[in-house]
């Protein structure tokens, strides 16, 4: 068997465009530890262009659809696009991967859509641990613009809202999505909703409740206020105007010099959880600290010391300055 590529040669690759490089380190990032690390620090600088898009909202709502849909349309303006798919494979839909992957067919044979599945995080879908890294690595690759789709059942899937510039929140007229949404903060973090399967008769007024409940908001003036669409995926219609809605919430963003601030954002949010993961890391694997715990807890058990005690006393051991 031919030996693999090491990662210089990887990202030597890369530079050059190679697609299956790239595929190959976004496996290494998956993988995570040392090995992805070298891999970020060298595609670092190369970041910061891409135009990340998130979609989220319920299993099934069509989020795959619509994104095979906008990749299209995007593509009709010379766009090169990223997608990230974060492993839909839920309890509610099982294994649509596949799907996905057919879904995603008629942009196959297109070298300038690049698409990549992650495995979720938790078992209800939402974002992967290594969806940064990821994107990152899609905007290294010359992506000016990364859709990612995750699946809106849970508290994790709201963090695509600190991973995109702009958010599409998709939502169907059957099952009271529009309910659902409110309830799990999706109302919180959409810049544009999306009502698909418009084909089914009850969009339009399923539509106008999002409408209203939009409305209630307080949206100061000069702020964005909330498109809502009405798409049908499947019927290609109304994806028109969803791209103009993106277009037009890039434009505010642009027009109010809000870029460098969501950079920041980002970046800052990551410098930290990579710092609090480190940390973790670190704590869990010091056989001074688990000793200590194992030697104290006995103490609070017994009602001896508080459990502040504890926590005092490793923070003295672990201190860092
Ligand atoms: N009638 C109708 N069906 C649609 C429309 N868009 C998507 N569908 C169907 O709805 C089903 C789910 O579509 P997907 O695009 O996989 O939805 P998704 O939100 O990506 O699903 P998960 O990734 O599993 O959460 C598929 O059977 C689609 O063919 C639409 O506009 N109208
Ligand atoms: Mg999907």
């Amino acid at each position: 068997m031919a030996e693999r590529p090491g990662i210089e040669r990887l990202l030597e690759l890369f530079a050059e465009g190679k697609v299956a490089a790239a595929a190959r380190l976004i496996t290494i990032l998956e993988n995570g530890g040392e090995d992805a690390e070298r891999v970020l620090d060298s595609v670092f600088h190369k970041t910061g262009d891409a135009y990340r898009i998130g979609f989220t909202g319920p299993p099934g709502a069509g989020k795959s659809s619509l994104l095979n849909r906008l990749t299209g349309r995007f593509r009709e303006k010379d766009h090169r696009i990223g997608i990230i798919a974060v492993d839909p494979t839920s309890p509610f839909t099982g294994g649509a991967f596949l799907g996905d992957r057919i879904r995603m067919q008629a942009h196959s044979e297109d070298p300038e859509v690049f698409v990549r599945s992650l495995a979720s995080r938790g078992s209800l879908g939402g974002i992967s641990n290594c969806t940064d890294e990821v994107i990152d690595l899609m905007d290294a690759f010359g992506k000016d613009m990364v859709l990612i789709e995750t699946v809106g059942v849970g508290q994790s899937e709201l963090e695509i809202a600190e991973k995109a510039h702009t958010v599409v929140v998709v939502l169907v007229p059957e099952s009271g999505d529009g309910i659902q949404a409110m309830k799990a903060g999706l109302m919180e973090i959409g810049d544009v909703f999306v009502m698909n399967k418009a084909d089914h008769e009850d969009a339009e007024s399923a539509a106008r409740e999002i409408q209203d409940t939009l409305r209630l908001k307080d949206i100061p003036a000069g702020e964005w206020e909330p498109r809502v669409i009405l798409t049908s995926a499947r019927e290609d219609t109304g994806i028109g105007e969803l791209v103009e809605a993106i277009e037009e919430h890039r434009r505010y963003l642009e027009a109010g010099g809000h870029f460098a601030g969501i950079r920041r954002k980002i970046l800052r949010s990551r410098v930290r959880n990579a710092l609090m993961d480190r940390m973790e890391r670190r704590l869990r694997q010091s056989a001074g600290v688990r000793d200590l715990l194992e030697q104290r807890m006995e103490s609070v058990y017994k009602g001896e010391i508080s459990p502040y005690k504890v926590v005092r006393e490793l923070e003295e051991l672990v201190s860092i300055q």
